[in-house]
């Protein structure tokens, strides 16, 4: 194995790749970002109860690496969980109910937004400790190792991550036993208010794989197709034996970091260049170059994906709340 960076490439054309499998990506595209708009109205509102952090402008990361895994591969994720969730094929309506409190919620109405998760699609409950789920993905590629099973962890952390030694410690021993872990970093430029630029001196992440010897590469994160071939190549690595893998995709956070966070610390000339590469505009007007994609049917998948949440939200708002006797039922510390 080589480890250095390569330069990535889309492995999906969207000019002669499956129809129904690119209009998937785009509806998943736009799934989380119309659920995070509306949960940020529901928040604001004062509906919903608890914080937020959401990833509007990052909705690519996640279903990028998502559509390049497997049903019964695993992720682990962070605090700003909701898009890696969705993407990971949690539904709309055990998400909100979950956001609401509820009993029917993906965790019992006891994770909420930042514990997002479901075992049985896949997601350990996001850690909202920064770097916290990089040893855990380590852990859970050993046992998958050891076991002799054929899968893959997609391990979602921050720029911010990759100065805690939870990072070092964790993607080291992922090195020395090649683990099945593909190590996704979600450049967003900022950890908090903080800029990367403030406490790396390399602010090249991918840079770092090459000194624990494996590859690293950085990526497009706010192309989708550029997102999900590389991500196939490392899982893809991983599975024969050859992981762990770095990704860095570069990326940006559209809103501040948590619902209180008006987000003054990022330049106005800044916001403006990433706006301009909002991964879904830039999806879809990839998608309309093909002759068999129309605004219409562009349309009628975000129609489809509103309709959706507008059900869901009323759902939620009526399911019931756990009841003082479930207190410590599932609570293990
Ligand atoms: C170990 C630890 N230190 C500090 C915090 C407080 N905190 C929560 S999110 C965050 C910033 C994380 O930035 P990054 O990893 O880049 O993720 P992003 O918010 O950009 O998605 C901080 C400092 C925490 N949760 N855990
Ligand atoms: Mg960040």
């Amino acid at each position: 194995m080589n480890p250095t960076s390569t330069p990535s490439t889309p492995a999906v054309s969207v000019l002669t790749g499956d129809r129904s499998f690119l209009l998937r990506l785009y509806e998943q595209l736009v799934l989380i970002r119309e659920f995070e708009e509306r949960v940020k109205f529901l928040f604001l509102e004062g509906t919903m109860p608890g914080t937020i952090h959401q990833c509007q402008g990052q909705e690519a990361t996640a279903v990028g690496v998502c559509a390049a895994l497997r049903a019964d591969d695993y992720i682990t994720s962070t605090f700003r969980g909701h898009g890696h969730a969705l993407a990971k094929g949690l539904g709309v309506q055990e998400m909100l109910d979950e956001l609401f409190g509820a009993v029917t919620g993906c965790c019992k109405g006891k994770g909420g937004s930042m514990h997002m998760g479901n075992m049985d699609k896949g997601m350990v409950p996001g850690i909202a400790i920064v770097g916290g789920g990089i040893p855990l993905a380590a852990g859970m590629a050993l046992a998958f190792k050891m076991q002799r099973r054929p899968q893959v962890v997609a391990c979602f952390f921050g720029d911010g991550a990759v100065a805690e030694g939870a990072f070092h410690e964790g993607v080291n021993m992922a090195a020395i036993w090649n683990l099945p872990v593909v190590f996704v970093c979600e450049n967003n430029l900022y950890g908090a208010s903080t800029r990367i630029d403030k406490v790396m001196k390399n602010p090249r992440v991918s840079d770092r794989a090459a000194s624990y010897g494996f590859r690293g590469e950085t990526v497009d994160g706010n192309d989708v197709l550029a997102v999900l071939g590389a991500a196939r190549r490392a899982a893809a690595e991983c599975r024969e034996g050859q992981g762990p893998v770095l990704l860095e995709l570069l990326t940006y956070r559209r809103t501040g970091h948590s619902r209180r966070d008006a987000c003054h610390y990022q330049a106005k000339d800044e916001r403006e260049a990433w706006f301009a590469r909002d991964p879904i505009e830039r999806y879809a007007a990839q998608l309309l170059t093909r002759s068999d994609v129309t605004l219409a049917d562009l349309a009628a998948v975000k129609a489809r994906v509103i309709q959706e949440i507008d059900a869901g939200v009323e759902r939620a708002k009526r399911a019931p709340q756990p009841t003082v006797a479930e207190l410590t039922t599932d609570v293990l510390a």
